[in-house]
């Protein structure tokens, strides 16, 4: 017989969380820790001028990597010079004519940012406030804030997909503490307090390569990434870690065996602490060039669009070497 999940509110309950650390109005969590002083120390980062744009492509011919449950993005063109060949349309005076496109997606369905009212248990959303607030809209904890304040400040590549010797991790693989901590040693770098971590698996390459069975395998959703653990969920509170990013749909490992729950970051991290989850990142690139040059820190900027009463929102982020 299947096992019995733990429910979240017994698992968490003496867990670290942020609620009320910035006032009983916070929207943007753990992002309150990323001041002007943390932009500064970030485009210190900055010795070459190279930039990594991480998204991925959207609404590509072949299908875009998405979470199981949602559809892909439809892009349709309005208007383009068939209109005109057609008759349909006439250039404007002067002898301008234009193409414009519809676009119909989930707003999580490419490279994207949560907003922190994207996920919830217990029902409160982050910060206390009432997951009714989430009805028709979010009006609380929406992507609107995080949009308006900016993801922005020293980012640190953690190469796990290298530390282990793999072009991907597998299925379900953890990454623990250690192995946060082993990378970073590997790599000769430090992981500072309000570092943005970038956690490459190597997975969304699976994507690319292999279609839809190389990340569902078996039709399996069971990414790797960040496992849960109460060592791990302590280790992100005591280093003030305002966001995350990775090369995987949901940010972290999907199935915790042993309390049989999903997800669980984002209950401990997200809902918990107000760590801003960044899905979908391209980061091969990137990585490729910091284990050329052996600089695997840079200013990160991730720019949500200011979708009002959004639960996401898609990403184009930069890491500026
Ligand atoms: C869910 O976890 C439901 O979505 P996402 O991976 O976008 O956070």
């Amino acid at each position: 017989m299947a096992k019995k999940p733990v429910d979240f509110t017994e698992l968490l309950k003496d867990a670290p969380k942020n609620w009320g650390r910035w006032g009983a109005d916070d929207e943007i969590g753990a992002l309150n820790f990323l001041t002007s002083a943390e932009v500064l120390r970030g485009a210190r980062s900055i010795k070459s001028g190279k930039v990594f744009m991480l998204g991925v492509p959207l609404a590509h011919p072949k299908g875009d990597p998405l979470y199981p449950s949602r559809s892909q993005p439809i892009r349709t063109m309005a208007m383009d010079k068939g209109f005109y060949l057609s008759g349909l349309a006439q250039p404007m005076p002067g002898g301008i004519e234009y193409a414009d496109d519809v676009i119909v997606m989930y707003l999580q369905g490419t490279t994207q940012y949560d907003a922190l009212g994207h996920v919830w248990y217990g029902d409160k959303l982050y910060n206390g406030y009432d997951t009714k607030t989430t009805i028709g809209g979010l009006q609380k904890c929406s992507i609107e804030p995080i949009a308006n304040h900016g993801v922005v400040g020293r980012g640190i590549l953690l190469d796990i997909a290298r530390l282990k010797g793999k072009p991907s991790l597998d299925a379900n693989e953890p990454i623990t503490v250690a192995d946060l901590e082993a990378a970073a040693a590997r790599q000769q770098c430090t992981i500072e307090k309000h570092d943005i971590l970038l956690i490459r698996t190597g997975w969304l390459k699976r994507f690319y390569d292999s279609g839809f069975q190389g990340i569902f395998p078996n039709g399996e959703f069971k990414e790797p990434g960040l496992a849960y653990s109460p060592e791990m969920v302590n280790w992100f509170h005591r280093m003030e870690i305002p966001s995350i990013g990775t090369d995987t749909i949901a940010s972290e490992q999907t199935m915790h065996e042993e309390s049989g729950t999903v997800i669980a970051l984002h209950a401990a991290l997200l809902h918990d602490q107000g760590v801003i989850f960044n899905e979908i990142d391209w980061l091969e690139d990137l990585a490729a060039d910091c284990e050329a040059d052996g600089q695997y820190t840079f200013l990160f900027v991730g720019a949500p669009l200011k979708v009002v009463r959004g639960a996401g929102s898609p990403v184009n982020p930069a890491a500026i070497k």
